[in-house]
């Protein structure tokens, strides 16, 4: 049986961090209460990006937190993670979900109704829904209204997150909108206190739910 609890998502970022200090912010989040872990790198080699994975796993498996690969299907099963996370150019989710076969968790990125309905109809578990705020992670994204979320939340009967730049003081903005959770990577990533800000975050999400 799949667990997905998509509540406080926490998605990885190595860049500027010597791989002992992110492993460390890692698993100080995993104790501030991350309820799911993607890792996510653009610029790693693959042989890099499965050794990273594999120490990521030890830990996430350590507080039972599933860990979703970004982009890759082949290293999501070379380590045995629980899911990949795919985006509108890469593996449609229809072929990640053949490859990874109906236990483990595909997720995926949609800005429209009609990317969201895809996914959805492709077999994705869960979708992130942004940036809803600019963003100072790398990335290739526009800006999605509050209004798109919303219809996206009522188009599918599947698990919805909200992403970019969300931070404490703004994810009061997602407040009626019917989202299951919350995508960041800076507000953990780059915070003083890893654990902290998970704990924070995680609250501040209950709070409003
Ligand atoms: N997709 C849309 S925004 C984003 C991704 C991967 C990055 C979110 O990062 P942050 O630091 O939480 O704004
Ligand atoms: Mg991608």
């Amino acid at each position: 049986m799949k667990k997905l609890d998509t509540t406080m998502y926490f998605i990885t970022d190595s860049t500027n961090y010597s791989e002992a200090e992110f492993l460390r912010r890692i698993e100080e989040a995993c104790k501030g209460g991350v309820t799911l872990l993607q890792l996510r790198e653009k610029d790693k080699t693959t042989r890099a990006y499965l050794s990273l994975a594999e120490k990521v796993h030890t830990i996430t498996m350590r507080y039972d937190i599933p860990l979703i690969i970004d982009d890759r299907v082949d290293i999501a099963l070379a380590i045995n993670a629980e899911g990949v996370h795919v985006g509108q150019s890469d593996l449609p989710v229809k072929f990640a979900r053949q490859l990874m076969g109906t236990d483990k968790i595909v997720g995926a990125t949609t800005k429209t109704v009609p990317q969201a309905v895809e996914a959805y109809e492709q077999g994705a578990d869960y979708l992130g829904v942004g940036a809803i705020y600019p963003t100072t992670t790398k990335v290739k994204t526009v800006l999605t209204s509050v209004d798109t979320l919303k219809e996206i939340v009522k188009a599918v009967p599947i698990k919805v997150n909200a992403i970019g730049g969300l931070n404490k003081d703004n994810i009061q903005v997602l407040n009626g909108t019917g989202i299951d959770g919350i995508c960041v990577v800076s507000a953990i990533m780059k915070a003083n206190d890893p654990f902290t800000a998970a704990k924070e975050l995680r609250e501040a999400f209950h709070a409003f739910r």
